[in-house]
């Protein structure tokens, strides 16, 4: 397996997320991806590569041009705005809800930041926008190998900021851009008639969702916690399948807090039963490891060992594919459960 990481990863360094009344230490940790990098080196792996430039052509079809203009620029602005802004972190503060209007694009920057954000939780950094097209950039050429005749049957674009709640036009979830959605779009591109983005993050995988939820040409899959309780909460219900030309072509599959590992494993299952009789000729695998027993944010009881499976069972889909990193917090683990992730699918 081709493991293609972002070297500029650790340029989005967030400070601090909103939680209960307080500014707390960011979950989403620029440790995570060079823990995971050195677990995955330590197995033996050989096959590394770094990203090329990003093409933004691919990243305009997932996103909106108004959102990345948007991402590009807004470090500058906020700076703009006082020098020592340079020092924190943007974090919004408005949101148009039900009712506001998101067609008008204000000039002011904060409302900017809230017409194009979800939560109060994911920092926007100097180094954000580096970091996230990088990240794309790793995606695409993750996707470009294995949609290549020669190239490898799996490739990991291993990367960090997450992407699988970033949406069209907005961020959230520690995510920016969504390279999962990426991933698919250029399998697509390469040839494939129909792909799947198969989300086993612990948190539903809304900006996905969102990106494709009209199309038939990506068939959007998730099994996370239910949002009745769980982040992202407004969306992600069993309900939820697909629109006009995308009817059919979304699976929601939530679980209740504290589901343990057969019944996550029956899920993700389900998921890939579906999946084949869909006719998906590639894969893209938003691999969260948050559903680990031990992670600080999330509740499923799924243990290190039990990644060997997951990994055996995603290979059972037959089809080339592309992982990319999405969350897990247990930083001491994190190493540990995604090279397991790898060596199950390739056992
Ligand atoms: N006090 C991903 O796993 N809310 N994103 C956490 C913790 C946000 C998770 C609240 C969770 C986002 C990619
Ligand atoms: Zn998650």
């Amino acid at each position: 397996m081709l493991i293609v990481h972002n070297p500029h990863h650790d340029d989005h360094q967030g400070r601090q997320e909103m939680f209960r009344g307080h500014l707390v230490p960011c979950h989403e940790t620029a440790s995570r991806l060079e823990i995971v990098l050195d677990a995955l080196r330590a197995g033996g792996r050989s096959s590394f590569a770094t990203p090329g430039e990003a093409d933004m052509a691919v990243l305009r079809r997932v996103h909106s041009a108004r959102y990345l203009d948007f991402l590009a620029g807004a470090w500058d602005e906020w700076v703009a705005l006082a020098p020592s802004n340079a020092g924190l972190d943007v974090l919004p503060s408005v949101w148009p809800v039900r009712g506001f209007r998101a067609d008008v694009v204000p000039d002011t920057f904060a409302a900017r930041v809230g017409l194009y954000s979800f939560d109060c939780g994911t920092p926007l950094t100097a180094g954000t926008w580096s970091a996230a097209r990088a990240g794309a950039a790793c995606a695409i050429d993750a996707a470009r190998a294995v949609a290549t005749a020669s190239g490898p049957r799996a490739a990991m674009a291993l990367t960090r900021p997450p992407g699988h709640h970033a949406g069209p036009d907005f961020f959230g979830g520690y995510c920016f851009l969504n390279n999962a959605a990426i991933a698919a779009q250029v399998l697509l591109d390469a040839g494939a008639r129909r792909v799947a983005v198969l989300d086993v993050d612990y948190h539903h995988g809304n900006g996905t969702q969102s990106i494709f939820y009209e199309r038939a040409d990506v068939f959007t899959l998730s099994v996370h916690g239910d949002p009745r309780t769980e982040y992202p909460f407004f969306l992600g219900h069993a309900d939820e399948t697909g629109q006009g030309a995308g009817a059919g072509f979304n699976l929601n599959l939530p679980l209740p807090v504290g589901t343990g590992f057969p019944a996550w494993l029956a899920a993700v299952e389900t998921a890939l039963g579906r999946l084949a009789a869909a006719g998906a000729e590639a894969m893209v695998v938003a691999l969260g490891v948050d559903t680990f027993e031990g992670d600080p944010i999330s509740s499923f009881r799924v243990a290190s060992e039990d990644f060997l499976r997951l990994g055996r069972t995603l290979r059972g889909a037959g089809v080339p594919t592309v992982f990319t990193l999405e969350g897990g917090y247990a930083v001491e683990a994190l190493g540990r459960n995604v090279a397991n992730v790898l060596d199950g699918f390739e056992a």
